[in-house]
């Protein structure tokens, strides 16, 4: 072990090296994907003093309020990807379609799906952000479309999210567990900090927005119900709350701790025609396989995150996902409320 510890790169050198599907051009990957969020890991640290906070004044494809730093990540990402000869293409939450890698540079083998800025609302009070990403495979020479994009949670090779909070963190999986990686800015490396996360199977800590119980349907009403009683109602213990307001700082919480993450679909969601708020190709997908990998379960209510064939790149779905225990207990009261 050197003296700085394992670095990313070393990582992901001896855990690939009996892997035939990645090779050294996921590693060159990887380490620009590195890069980016080194560079946006400076700017969320710098704030104010680097001039990126504050509204963006515009809306992205989603009919959200943009943040400067939104689209300043969704840039730094292109940026630092586009000429690297590894992606055939980049899709985003910011960028409607996808990002076609432009003539002059070399299209490689892989396509990156990503949420620049998870978060954001937090970024003018210093809450905690960061970026989602997922990697799937693109074997083909032809430029892709859209619908190259359009693949399940389970044909993803490589998933993570970059937390920006008090340490910056990249926590990552190419299925063979989950791995945490702490950036040590004073020599500008991610090193293993969390090695083989895994998510208890059992928890009292759940995290949803509660401004919307009006709204929740049935398993979930009986679900915060039952957790809101205490030990003194049907799961005999009490239970804490958490929401971070970004999905990366809960998820996050839910691989170091345990807990049940819900975003689920509730009647607000039905009445705006929507399928859930949270996107599944760069939020879902991503956190879903980290969940698995680390032990835990991710799921719709209904069927599994990672089973699900996707039919559009900004496709929102419910999610429920952590410790498993919990996240099958709302299956399960998903399950009686539908017979
Ligand atoms: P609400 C951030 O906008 C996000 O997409 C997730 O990161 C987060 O968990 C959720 O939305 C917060 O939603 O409705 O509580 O603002």
């Amino acid at each position: 072990m050197s003296q700085t510890g394992t670095t990313l790169s070393q990582y992901l050198v001896e855990h690939t090296r009996a892997r035939d599907d990645l090779g050294s051009d996921f590693l060159g990957l990887m380490n620009d994907t590195a890069t980016a969020c080194k560079r946006l890991s400076d700017l969320v640290r710098r704030g104010e003093l680097a001039g990126v906070l504050g509204a963006a004044g515009q809306e992205n494809v989603q009919g959200e309020e943009q943040k400067k730093l939104d689209i300043i990540a969704n840039e730094v990402f292109i940026e630092s990807l586009e000429s690297s000869g590894y992606l055939a293409g980049i899709a985003s939450e910011e960028m409607d379609a996808h990002y076609p890698i432009p003539e002059q540079f070399t299209r490689g083998q892989y396509l990156l799906a990503f949420d620049p800025l998870d978060g954001s609302s937090n970024i003018d009070v210093n809450g905690s952000t960061g970026t989602i990403f997922s990697i799937t495979r693109h074997d083909s020479a032809d430029a892709p479309s859209d619908a190259d994009f359009l693949q399940s949670g389970r044909q993803q090779i490589c998933a993570g999210y970059c937390l920006y909070s008090s340490a910056s963190m990249l926590v990552l999986t190419i299925g063979d567990g989950v791995a945490g990686f702490t950036l040590d800015s004073s020599i500008g490396e991610f090193i293993l900090s969390h090695p083989n996360m895994s998510v208890p199977e059992t928890t009292s800590e759940y995290a949803i927005n509660s401004a919307y119980t009006r709204h929740w349907l049935a398993p979930e009403q009986r679900y915060i119900d039952e957790c809101n009683q205490g030990v003194e109602g049907p799961r005999a213990r009490n239970f804490n709350m958490r929401w971070a307001g970004s999905m990366v700082g809960d998820v996050h919480r839910i691989l170091c701790r345990g807990g049940v993450f819900l975003y689920p679909m509730d009647a607000r969601l039905q009445a705006d025609g929507k399928a859930g708020k949270l996107r599944l190709m760069y939020e879902a997908n991503p956190m879903g396989w980290l969940m698995e990998q680390a032990g835990g379960m991710a799921h719709t209510g209904t069927h599994a995150i990672l089973d699900i064939e996707p039919n559009d790149l900004h496709q929102r779905v419910p999610v429920i996902m952590g410790s498993s225990e919990e996240v099958q207990r709302l299956v399960d009261y998903h399950s009686e409320s539908a017979s």
